[in-house]
């Protein structure tokens, strides 16, 4: 989501919220998301949460510079990336990089076992990703599905396989844009 505010050019401010105090499974904010997760925006009287359904909302607001197709065979096709992404690459990370946080505890082999179900993906992304410079050939929410953590992976205690080069030469690209720099880590 903040990846596409500034690929947008959105102005937004931010309003803290400590996960560590557990400030999002308190009324006040479950108010807002019943689901108690972050990020949640308020744009005037709108509340939406999710990062999926926000950036949903945000395309639709702010066309352009679009991050996505117009058309629907490839609307689709960005959804389903960002789908597999979210499950098979985002959530895997989120659970090392809140183990690493020290805000929950995961056993040695839940995290390595999660470590080798993202490096799964990647191995499907790579394949994705011959011939091509992002997953559907411009950067799109496709790539924003992975991109916060995948250009952190070895902070994340992830090496990745030599023999994954489309995915190397992509990390490097998702690198250069100003939208990824600044995210906090
Ligand atoms: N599908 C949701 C997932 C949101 C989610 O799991 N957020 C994490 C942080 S990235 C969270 O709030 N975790 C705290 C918790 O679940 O207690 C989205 O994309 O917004």
């Amino acid at each position: 989501m903040r990846i596409a505010l500034a690929e947008k050019k959105i102005p937004w401010e931010p309003i803290p919220v400590n996960l560590r105090a557990r400030e999002h499974k308190r009324p006040e904010f479950l108010a807002l998301n019943p689901n108690g997760t972050v990020p949640v925006i308020r744009d005037d009287d709108l509340v939406l949460y999710d990062s999926t359904i926000i950036n949903e909302y945000l395309e639709e607001r702010h066309p352009k510079p679009p991050l996505t197709f117009p058309d629907p065979p490839r609307r689709a096709k960005v959804r389903q990336w960002e789908d597999f992404g979210d499950n098979n690459f985002l959530r895997p990370a989120e659970n090392i990089f809140i183990h690493l946080k020290g805000w929950r505890r995961f056993e040695e082999e839940q995290i390595q076992s999660v470590g080798e179900k993202m490096l799964e993906s990647l191995a499907y992304v790579d394949k994705a990703l011959e011939g091509r410079e992002y997953l559907m050939d411009r950067f799109t929410y496709a790539d924003i599905s992975f991109a916060p953590r995948v250009i952190i992976l070895d902070r994340l205690g992830i090496s990745l396989p030599q023999g994954l080069v489309n995915v190397r030469a992509w990390i490097e690209r998702l690198r250069e844009r100003a939208s990824l720099q600044n995210l906090e880590h």
